[in-house]
């Protein structure tokens, strides 16, 4: 669309600006324009929570066209569950209404006086005072503001958490939808911006109308003939619990071990005996949300990471009690995978006699009432509300099974005898995620407890495509992931759109150049570089599994430091992961270099 809304809360200004090629050409879109755009705009060093911090919405060239799973838009800020760079991919009806109001980019920055709604309304932007939103829930935000709004609308909204300021509160929308998870929530909460309304009839502009449709019609057909497709639609993502068990890599009790003896009841299958519909994102034929009634007999959407982390991860075997506390976390808008992690933390303290407060592994109660805490921060939740780090360093004795990269929770995978997987947890961009690297599905069949250049180039390429290609043109990575939709599609729905025509190697460089860019703005908010920041957790080098067939094992420490070396090295970084300046002259971040060599060395 050519254009950046920007909306500053505090004076209750907008304005719109276009932007220059090189910001297209450079970084393509969502997370390639979100990161130049916080590089180039926030104050260095700011609090994630005050009024300096910056929010940036952002899409990217495909985001909203009528292809497959096309609906979705990039969340990003400055972390303050990290203090570095965070980001979070959100599907949704709100990524096709911002591109169809005309913005590819909304840029909010200072802080309301009270809390607010920002109304996006094609060209017509508004900043409302709403106080009556205050204290509601996702779901019911976002109902209110569709009987305003009509039903052509696409909201984004926060709950109590982010109101609350919790660490890992994030942005709900269309009961299920859920992005950025390293605290986005919690940027919006400290702006006093409740809820974000998109309301747009623009034609999205293509270059080449006729080819982008024919290709449309091909990969929609495509999509429902590939072999996994029935299977996908059945289950999404929750055959990864039947999966993760079989392989050992199921986060069980605080990541001590990696299967749980009752995950026949979590699993997929049992998932299926239950669901009662199918949610998800706009243009998407392949919907991977799984609705359940939970046990107080309201609706709500099972996910692998959200089963793994609020089940298996606190000793909880029953998946409509799992399912009332995903439903507990849509409606505070806080991210289920921190959740689960802080909850076995709590859990595991409370074992360790580490806090006086009594909690029982597997016992939803214990969890919902701590996670009611959490969100209001109350007691101990207060402390448990700034993350796990913090709160580890604030309880002695926890910090070597406080599960985090990073300052962000770890997601749904033990890697005590899975070395690539950890070493992507180590170097994902925005702490441990696994949305960069899933690299687990091939390492579990390519020599699972090696310590290999092979995992090293896979991690990169992982990193490139998924990091790099999927969050910058920003759609789903899900079809080419789970049911083999060829990259190729991609990059010709990219060439339709827009008209340039860009080799696979040269999206590679485009992703290369983001990573280095967001490295290079860790070590500039952060104020100094330690290669330690890119360590999984002690847990994993020194506490094995007592059961499953990896009983006994954990990560080698000289192994792990081997790859990441090789890492750094195949990256263009030093050894201790500073980019060096001839990588970045050569990825066109000279400007970038100068500032960062004024906070650490850097080498040629
Ligand atoms: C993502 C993280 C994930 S990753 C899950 S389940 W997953 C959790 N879902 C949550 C939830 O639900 N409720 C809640 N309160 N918190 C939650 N936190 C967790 O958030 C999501 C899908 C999924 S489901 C995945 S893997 C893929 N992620 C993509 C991505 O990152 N990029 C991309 N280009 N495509 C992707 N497709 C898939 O999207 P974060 P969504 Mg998500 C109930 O936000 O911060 O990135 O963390 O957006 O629209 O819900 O789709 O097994
Ligand atoms: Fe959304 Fe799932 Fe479809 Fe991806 S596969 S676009 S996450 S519904």
């Amino acid at each position: 669309m050519g254009y950046i809304l920007r909306v500053d809360l505090t004076r209750g200004k907008t304005i719109t600006d276009d932007y220059s090629d090189s910001l297209k050409t450079m970084f393509i879109g969502g997370r390639g324009f979100a990161a130049k755009i916080l590089w180039d705009y926030l104050p260095i060093g700011i609090d994630p929570l005050s009024s300096e911090n910056k929010l940036v919405i952002a899409g990217g060239p495909l985001t909203g066209l009528p292809i497959p799973s096309s609906g979705k838009i990039v969340l990003a800020s400055k972390s303050p569950l990290t203090y570095g760079y965070g980001d979070g991919n959100i599907g949704g009806l709100a990524a096709v209404y911002m591109r169809k109001a005309g913005y590819d980019v909304v840029l909010i920055e200072g802080r309301a006086e009270k809390l607010s709604i920002l109304v996006i309304d094609n060209h017509k932007v508004e900043i409302q005072v709403r106080e009556d939103l205050r204290g509601l829930s996702t779901s019911e935000t976002e109902a209110e503001l569709i009987k305003e709004y009509g039903r052509d609308t696409g909201v984004l909204s926060i709950g109590v958490a982010g109101e609350n300021l919790v660490r890992y509160a994030n942005v709900i929308s269309q009961s299920g939808r859920a992005g950025g998870r390293t605290g986005i929530g919690a940027v919006m909460g400290s702006k006093n911006l409740k809820a974000i309304v998109f309301k747009g009839e623009r034609d999205i502009p293509v270059a080449n109308l006729r080819n982008l449709e024919k290709l449309a019609y091909e990969s929609y057909h495509t999509i429902i003939n590939l072999p996994n497709y029935s299977f996908w639609i059945r289950q999404g993502t929750m055959s990864t619990v039947e999966w993760s068990q079989e392989n050992a890599v199921l986060p069980c009790m605080n990541f001590r071990e990696g299967v749980f003896e009752y995950a026949e009841n979590i699993g997929g299958y049992m998932m299926e005996r239950m669901k009662i519909g199918r949610r998800g994102c706009p243009y998407c034929n392949a919907k991977c949300g799984n609705i359940v009634e939970d046990n107080y007999g309201f609706q709500s959407e099972l996910d692998y990471e959200n089963v793994a982390m609020l089940g298996a991860n606190i000793g909880l075997y029953d998946l409509r009690k799992i399912a009332a506390l995903t439903r507990f976390a849509d409606e505070a808008g806080v991210d289920t995978i921190s959740l689960g992690n802080i909850l076995g933390f709590a859990f595991e303290a409370s074992e360790k006699k580490l806090i006086s407060e009594r909690y029982e592994w597997g016992v939803f109660d214990d969890a919902l009432a701590l996670a009611e805490d959490i969100v209001n921060r109350r007691g101990i939740g207060d402390l448990l509300a700034d993350g796990v780090c913090k709160a580890s360093s604030k309880i002695s004795g926890s910090a070597e099974w406080a599960m985090h990269v990073k300052g962000l929770e770890i997601s749904g995978y033990n890697c005590h005898s899975a070395p690539g997987m950890a070493l992507a947890y180590g170097t994902s961009p925005i702490g441990a995620h696994h949305k960069d690297a899933w690299i687990i599905s091939w390492e579990v069949k390519n020599d699972r407890l090696g310590y290999t250049a092979a995992k090293v180039d896979k991690l990169i390429e992982f990193q490139r495509i998924r990091g790099g290609i999927f969050e910058s043109l920003t759609v789903c990575r899900l079809p080419w992931v789970e049911l083999g939709f060829e990259l190729k599609w991609y990059i010709d729905f990219f060439e339709a759109a827009t008209g340039l025509k860009l080799s696979l190697d040269e999206f590679f460089k485009v992703a290369d150049r983001i990573y280095t860019l967001i490295r290079a703005f860790w070590i500039r908010e952060r104020c100094e570089w330690s290669p330690l920041l890119d360590y999984p957790p002690a847990r994993w080098f020194k506490d094995p599994p007592t059961k499953g067939p990896f009983k006994g094992k954990t990560l080698d420490l000289d192994g792990y430091r081997w790859m990441l070396h090789l890492y750094y090295d195949k990256r263009g970084w030093s050894n201790i992961g500073i980019p060096r300046r001839s990588t970045m002259v050569e990825l066109g971040l000279s400007s970038e270099a100068s500032v960062i060599s004024k906070i650490v060395s850097i080498e040629n």
